[in-house]
């Protein structure tokens, strides 16, 4: 039997809702696929911020590094600001572990009905840059509180970071429908855009079997609206990626749906996966919040770790609950976060 290290952190809101949701359907796929999945529970987040003033203990990387895999839930709290809980937790585990790559699957679901998904079926993959580009610490300011108070931050593009996030890229739209499109900004910023651009492009020609096309980020935004279904891999900088991740899980119903893997490709470091929903603060703690991005996320999780066929059992589960019938307020239905979790659980015995 596989035995598999996962490091859990549940962070905040309805993070510590819809992980112990989706920990319990990993259990029971585990056991049907003789699987020892060995979960260690970190209370990591802005809780933690306030008692201890930090988001993680001073070793907590060096904790995690002991682990096959990190499942995390959410982070952020009204307590304590955004930039803390951001910068304090999930961005210095995908830099330390150098996951560069933060992969998003769009995916329309049977048993959720979109307006804006309604022509054809949408399958696409968002890969998102996820160590560098506009989440950049480089920059200041000056003059506080003086009328020519100022700011300046750093977009960081790197050959390297580009190369490779668009290799990864390409390599996945060789193995789909062969369709890569490149989320660009260089008629308005133009620099960074411009060697990302020339960068992607002269990646991109190593794929023959690949057409590359870049589009403008507004109007990639409205083509993901107006026709989703046209798209197969979108490769993006780190904020471009996380905006058009949103704006695509909505289109397919919710956001509460989306799953993510922040992936180190080389296996050298412990990959994470979470949703990629936030901890929605307005509606935790009442039941109400979608397992679902958390439970495909473990799916995710799952096949990284080389089982394919225990992540395929349980994205058959969650796809036959949701088909059935049962779904959360968010994606029109009326059941609990528990109520669904329960169908779930009884798909993955049928
Ligand atoms: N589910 C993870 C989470 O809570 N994300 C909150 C967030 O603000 N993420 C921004 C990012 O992914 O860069």
């Amino acid at each position: 039997m596989s035995t598999y290290k996962i490091a859990v952190i549940a962070g905040d809101g309805i993070g510590k809702e819809v992980v112990p949701a989706a920990i319990a359907c990993l259990d029971r796929i585990a056991e049907v696929h003789s699987l020892d999945l060995e979960f260690t529970y970190f209370d990591w987040g802005s809780e933690y911020y306030l008692q201890h003033g930090r988001m993680m203990p001073v070793d907590g990387l060096e904790q995690l590094a002991a682990h096959h895999a990190i499942f995390l839930g959410a982070v952020g709290s009204p307590e304590v600001s955004d930039a803390e809980s951001l910068w304090g937790l999930l961005i210095p585990i995908r830099r330390e572990f150098q996951q560069y790559i933060n992969l998003r699957p769009v995916k329309t679901l049977d048993g959720v009905t979109s307006p804006l998904a309604a022509k054809d079926p949408i399958d696409l993959l968002i890969v998102r840059e996820n160590n560098e580009g506009e989440y950049s610490e480089v920059g200041g300011r000056m003059y506080r509180g003086l009328p020519h108070e100022s700011a300046v931050q750093e977009t960081i593009f790197t050959r390297l970071g580009v190369t490779r996030v668009t290799r990864y890229a390409a390599g996945l739209a060789a193995s789909r429908r062969g369709h890569l499109t490149s989320a660009t900004k260089s008629n308005g910023i133009v620099h960074t855009m411009p060697f990302w651009d020339e960068v992607v492009e002269e990646t991109a020609r190593l794929y023959p079997e690949v057409s590359l096309t870049s589009e403008l980020v507004d109007a990639l935004a409205a083509h993901l609206v107006l026709r989703p279904w046209t798209f197969d891999v979108i490769v993006a900088s780190n904020l471009f990626g996380d905006i058009l991740s949103d704006l695509g899980s909505s289109v397919t119903g919710s956001i509460g749906l989306a799953p993510s893997a922040n992936l180190n490709p080389e296996g050298d470091f412990p990959s994470l996966f979470e949703p990629v929903h936030g901890s929605a603060p307005d509606i935790a703690g009442k039941g109400l919040a979608n397992p679902v991005g958390q439970i495909w996320s473990g799916a995710m999780m799952l096949e990284h770790l080389g089982h394919p066929e225990a992540a395929d059992h349980l994205q058959a589960a969650f796809e036959s609950a949701l088909r059935e019938g049962f779904g959360t307020r968010d994606v029109g239905g009326t059941s609990s976060t528990a109520e669904f979790t329960a169908a779930v659980l009884s798909a993955i015995d049928a």
